[in-house]
């Protein structure tokens, strides 16, 4: 029998759109010549046998010497356009001529240098904006911690966008506002039924006994209305060590105010009652204890253990204290129930970014700052208080101006 080549009887058909099924024939020498030719045709998987039979061969002389042939009745199986075909297929679709490849990557060359200068300005090595990093740098320096910077930068990235973080102004006007909302301010509760009885806790140096001072003195200018003194008397658990105890006195006397001592568990309610009902307010100064030192807290805590009165209890901390051991110190007091903290020497701090950091960490709020050794030096913050000392805001003063309209957040 002679050779002749593979032929598609339907040829044309191969590619059936919707998984439309086809019936075609090929014929060929025999069957694996005519599997073979499929193969080439379709791949592996391309295509389904149905049928196959010896026929005779097409022509009058292969049908009078009785020359036979496979023909083989498949299918072609729907498979995906190749890469080549499914471009052609949108090219004919938008009726555009293929950019032949050299050229595409030129025009993507030119695109590429524009595309890698915004993605430089967006992302520079270290993912940041160069704003955003002169940002990060500032509030470095003013000793903000690292997961308060992280969470600034991060809603720099998220909520400013490209065009604003051009504008430096806007950027620190913008972060300023933020940090402002961060810094929690608690107001003085109103007191229902006199005596107010405020207690200061914290570690030794930090200012108790000279803000306790202050503390009475401001609470009787506030009170003072015509005629009426109020009554006002502090009281120290700190007696035992004379030369504070002569601190306090010494302090105290200035002003006019009488100063007792706290030695036994039934000492404050006594100068509570001294007054019969007069008292307007007692201030009690404390001892900085160590926090390991388990029997002095709970000494401590039993001498200004007061019956049927919730004292105000401020921890004092000093603005300069560094981030680990504030977190340590607000820690350490929590047995005292404080619920705000009284930041000294804030005059002392020109980087009040740690104390910001922590205190919004803990959601803590302020009470009361002072601002140096005079009596006077006392003040009810607001966020502009912490604000105004920080270092490098490129900004004009007027956003310190304590007229302007408060901070949002900053309650
Ligand atoms: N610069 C500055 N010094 C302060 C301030 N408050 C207290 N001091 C000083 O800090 C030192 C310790 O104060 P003191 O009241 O004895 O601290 P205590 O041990 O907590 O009672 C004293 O020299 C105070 O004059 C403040 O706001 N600013
Ligand atoms: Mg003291």
């Amino acid at each position: 029998m002679p050779s002749r080549p593979i032929t598609a009887l339907d040829a044309g058909g191969d590619r059936l759109a919707g998984g439309e099924q086809k019936l075609q024939k090929i014929r060929g020498q025999d069957l694996g010549a005519c599997v073979e030719s499929l193969r080439s045709r379709y791949g592996e998987q391309g295509f389904k046998i149905l049928n196959h039979a010896e026929v005779y061969s097409e022509g009058l002389f292969n049908r009078l010497w009785g020359n036979k042939e496979m023909e083989v009745q498949y299918v072609v199986l729907q498979k995906p356009l190749s890469f080549e075909a499914e471009k052609q297929k949108i090219l004919n679709i938008t009726g555009k001529t293929a950019v032949p490849f050299a050229e595409l990557d030129k025009k993507l060359g030119a695109y590429g240098e524009l595309l890698n200068s915004i993605l430089e300005k967006i992302a520079p090595g270290d993912g940041s904006h160069p704003a955003i990093t002169k940002i990060e740098g500032i509030l470095e320096k003013n000793e903000f911690t690292g997961g308060f910077i992280k969470k600034i930068s991060q809603r720099l990235k998220k909520e400013l966008p490209l065009g604003d973080l051009e504008d430096e102004a806007l950027v620190h006007r913008t972060v300023l506002d933020w940090i402002g909302a961060e810094i929690r301010i608690k107001q003085p509760p109103a007191i229902a039924r006199p005596p107010r009885v405020v207690v200061l806790v914290g570690p030794t140096g930090v200012g108790k006994t000279t803000t306790i001072v202050k503390l009475a003195a401001k609470y009787r200018i506030q009170e003072n209305s015509g005629d009426y003194k109020p009554l006002v008397r502090i009281a120290t658990v700190d007696s035992f060590r004379i030369a504070a105890f002569e601190q306090l006195e010494k302090q105290a006397d200035i002003l006019g105010f009488p100063v007792h001592k706290a030695e036994t568990p039934g000492d404050i309610p006594q100068i509570l009652a001294m007054d019969e009902g007069r008292l307007d307010a007692l201030f009690i100064d404390t001892i900085g204890c160590s926090p390991t030192d388990y029997e002095g807290i709970a000494a401590m805590r039993s001498l200004i253990n007061i019956p049927h009165i919730t004292p105000e209890t401020y921890l004092t901390v000093s603005a300069s204290t560094k981030a680990s051991d504030l977190r340590m110190i607000l820690k350490n007091y929590e047995s005292f129930d404080y619920k705000a903290v009284i930041v000294t020497k804030l005059d002392e701090t020109s980087r009040p970014g740690n104390i910001i950091s922590v205190l919004s960490e803990r959601n803590v709020p302020v009470a009361f700052v002072t601002t140096g050794q005079k009596p006077k030096q006392i003040e009810d913050p607001s966020p502009i208080t912490f604000l105004r000392k920080l270092a490098d805001f490129n900004i004009g003063r007027e956003y310190f101006d304590d007229s302007a309209p408060p901070v949002p957040g900053g309650t």
